[in-house]
């Protein structure tokens, strides 16, 4: 431990890990997601990231990179507030307190961080950026005041973000969520939903995270139909639906609207149960969105008396219901329903005793099911025109005649709905906005608008900011002069952490967020390594606002993060989250005075799979603490020559690749083991030379720093930080190997090369996992696996 702290008071003082501005130089930009400086301090589950990108920027860094893996903190947000209003101590204290707790801890690990590049989203001289970025974003109209029906937690008093709603509670403190009426400033993120969607391919994230994202921007296709109303009571009141499935109009045998419809209120004397629908709608605003769309529960809803609409294909009079699993927010609020062939239409239909027409027939086992829905391919039927053509067909047939009658088109529809971008809390970016009674809303261009100093955070009762209170919201408007309102909204959590990367490239610039040039240089990130629960909100937010600074020239480069990894969770020894609350909590600091830094950060690699969830177990630190041991023993048995020996040769050339290859594919895990392995061989042959140790240090470094540097002192070894990474000789790797012919069913597929002493088990597993051949037998029933000896492994399948 003495050692640790020799080194890192070191490597501290003579900043070995500061980025350069030297512009010729490779660059490489590693960043992690920027904490959150709870009052919980770091658990262990928050260090698995950090501690694999550290092995990364160590690694370029040998490589010749010039490496930027910077730190800063995400520091607005409710916790604080929370803890401020309960313990009458200003945020701005409690966060300080915190930063200085999370920043020793990291400090602890050795994490290679550019200290001097350190961020804090809550400091005047970020957050005047953030507050620059809005501005633009109003300018260029991405930025209006709307009223929208938001969430609202009712033990938060605060407007949730739908992201931020987790099946139907606040995901902070887990209480209801109702829906409330409110004017809200939103960021019009739908726009960009296309973009966000096509850029997908200019960036390297995993099929999961890409999967994520494409389902929240959940794009559909298909038309937007208008249907007349009658009685009419004027010609330009249609309702119109939204369709993935136009080419079914003809199996139309009702309409659906959200509760919230106004043609509800347009022709209140038109309908005969208006007091009904009225009570209906009531019950149903009580409802969220997530209890609305439940696709289990039964459907409810109520015909609208006394109007109809008017089928416009064939003319024929269609009921009217309100109901609420159409909800207002997606596509027009109202659906031509198809019972024959949707699902919920057709349960609403059975409940309501409606006509079921069938206008698509499954070809496969035409006439089998009649009486049930039908969602399958098949051809048109009862239709008129389209009979006889598949859906395809008959889908550009209806939209070409909808277009000729000038009631309907193409339409593509997005699930992604603007961001509602206002909270009406103190703890959080004022948004610099003047509302002038004459003027409207006008931007306040002095920035930064700054948070005014109080002691008493507490939301209104009426659940506005205590900023509304303030003397502080009382300004004159820069435009006339009249007497006006600051805007008392601030903005949510997710606004800083929306552009920090930016921020890093430039810390202490005072004209402009970032330097172009230096923008020029360091952007994309090369390397984002975050957990999966911010690859809906964060990714798209931040990716959302790159665009926009893209488009106005302000950044080079339409994607902020060329690549994208997720890590695993890191739960508690019986499976739980880890949280404060549970008890559970790990504090890596306990750890490391225990063991060591090097020791907890083996651990932390070797305990699983990177990008899988697993459970730490306090007792397997030992294994990295042995292996340890077992390397400092090394210094015992080396031999004071440079020379490799032959018969280490080739292990060492293995080992090289295999760390190499394994830390490009966060298989950190491996990498160890192939250390491991390496270092008992070693011990086997009763010494090591010098030559061996420079080699074999340089692949540990990444992983045990303190250990390495150590090392390498002693045994007298240049510092680290001037070597750079080993290369491996792929020949000699393959030499003296032997071929093995890879068959299924007696047929050659493929070949693999393995050292003569493999054990036939392992050829086997190395056959079965070569590409060619799992792609064969995978799911394949193998009836038999034949080895011949040093030459063949054939399968033998029953296809
Ligand atoms: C007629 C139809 C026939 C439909 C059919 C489906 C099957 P996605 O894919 O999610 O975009 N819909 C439209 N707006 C809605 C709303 N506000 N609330 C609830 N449901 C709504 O789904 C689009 C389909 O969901 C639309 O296509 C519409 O029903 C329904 F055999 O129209 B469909
Ligand atoms: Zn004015």
């Amino acid at each position: 431990m003495k050692i640790e702290q020799k080194w890192r008071e070191y490597r501290e003082k003579i900043n070995n890990f500061s980025a350069t501005e030297d512009f010729t130089k490779p660059k490489y930009y590693v960043l992690i997601e920027f904490p959150y400086p709870s009052g919980q301090g770091l658990h262990v589950g928050h260090t698995r990231s950090n501690v694999a990108m550290d092995v990364v920027a160590r690694k370029r860094r040998m490589q010749g990179f010039n490496v930027l893996y910077p730190i800063g903190w995400d520091s607005f947000g409710l916790p604080a507030e929370n803890y401020a209003i309960k313990n009458n101590i200003h945020p701005k204290v409690v966060t300080e307190q915190n930063i200085q707790n999370f920043k020793s801890q990291l400090k602890f690990l050795g994490i290679s961080f550019d200290w001097n590049r350190e961020i804090n989203t809550t400091n005047v001289d970020y957050y005047k950026w953030t507050q620059w970025i809005f501005s633009r974003l109003f300018e260029n109209g991405l930025a209006a005041k709307k009223n929208t029906r938001v969430n609202w937690c009712t033990s938060c008093k605060c407007v949730l973000a739908n992201e931020e709603v987790i099946s139907g509670k606040c995901e902070r403190c887990s209480h209801t969520v109702i829906q409330k009426e409110k004017s809200q400033w939103i960021l019009k993120i739908a726009n960009y939903a296309q973009r966000l969607l096509d850029d997908l391919n200019l960036v390297d994230y995993p099929k999961r995270v890409r999967i994520q994202q494409e389902n929240w921007i959940g794009k559909s296709q298909g038309a937007a139909i208008k249907f007349k109303i009658s009685p009419e009571i004027s010609c330009d009141i249609y309702l119109e639906v939204f369709t993935t499935r136009p080419e079914t109009i003809f199996g139309v045998t009702y309409l659906v609207i959200a509760p919230e419809n106004n043609i509800i209120n347009t022709y209140n004397s038109k309908i005969k149960n208006i007091q009904d629908i009225y009570k209906y709608r009531e019950e149903s605003l009580r409802k969220n969105d997530f209890e609305r769309a439940e696709i289990a529960k039964e459907k409810t809803g109520i015909e609208i008396k006394g109007l109809f609409a008017i089928n416009p294909v064939n003319n024929d009079h269609i009921p009217i219901f309100i109901a609420d699993y159409v909800l207002s927010e997606y596509g027009t609020g109202a659906v031509m329903a198809v019972p024959a062939h949707d699902e919920r239409d057709w349960q609403f239909a059975q409940k309501y005793n409606i006509n079921i027409k069938k206008v698509v027939e499954n070809t496969q086992k035409s006439g089998i099911v009649n009486d049930e829905v039908y969602t399958g391919d098949g051809v048109l039927i009862n239709s008129e025109f389209l009979d006889g053509l598949s859906i395809e067909n008959a889908r550009s047939c209806i939209i070409k005649k909808l277009q000729e009658l000038n009631a309907g088109d193409f339409k593509i529809n997005y699930k992604l709905k603007d961001w509602i971008f206002s909270r009406q809390r103190y703890w959080g970016e004022p948004i610099p906005i003047i509302d002038c009674p004459h003027c409207g809303h006008v931007l306040d261009e002095n920035l930064p608008v700054e948070l005014p100093d109080i002691n008493n955070f507490k939301p209104l009762e009426t659940g506005e900011s205590i900023l509304q209170s303030l003397p502080w919201s009382n300004v004159l408007c820069p435009k006339c002069g009249l007497p006006s309102k600051r805007e008392t909204d601030t903005m949510p959590q997710w606004a800083g952490s929306s552009w920090y990367f930016l921020r890093y490239l430039d810390p202490e610039n005072a004209k402009n967020f970032a330097d172009m040039k230096k923008i020029n240089y360091w952007m994309p990130v090369d390397w984002y390594n975050g957990g999966m629960e911010h690859t809906t909100l964060h990714l798209l937010y931040s990716r959302f606002w790159h665009k926009f600074l893209y488009d106005i020239g302000a950044v080079s480069t339409p994607e902020p993060y060329a690549k994208r990894t997720s890590h695993g969770l890191i739960l508690s020894e019986n499976g739980e989250k880890m949280s404060k609350s549970r008890e559970n909590v790990i504090d890596p600091t306990d750890i490391v005075k225990k063991y060591g830094a090097d020791a907890f950060r083996l651990y932390i690699l070797f305990i699983g799979d990177f990008e899988q969830a697993v459970l730490w177990n306090s007792g397997s630190i030992l294994g990295c603490v042995r292996f340890i041991e077992k390397i400092f023993g090394l210094t015992k048995i080396l031999v004071k020559t440079n020379k490799i020996r032959d018969n280490i040769s080739k292990i060492l050339n293995i080992t090289t690749k295999k760390v190499s290859e394994d830390i490009e594919n966060l298989k950190f895990n491996t990498a160890i083991s192939a250390m491991m392995t390496f270092v008992n061989d070693i011990k086997n042959t009763g010494e090591i030379t010098l030559g061996e140790l420079d080699i074999f240090t340089k692949l540990l470094g990444p992983f045990a720093p303190f250990l390495v540097d150590e090392i390498r002192e002693i045994t007298g070894l240049k510092d680290i930080i001037s070597e750079f990474w080993p290369d491996y000789n792929s020949e000699l790797i393959n030499s003296g190997n032997i071929n093995i012919v890879l068959q299924i069913n007696g047929k050659i597929k493929s070949t693999i090369s393995v050292d003569p002493n493999t054990t036939k088990e392992d050829i086997i597993k190395l056959a079965e996992s070569n590409e060619k051949i799992s792609k064969i037998i995978n799911g394949q029933n193998i009836q038999k696996k034949i080895y011949i000896s040093k030459k063949i492994v054939n399968f033998v399948i029953n296809f």
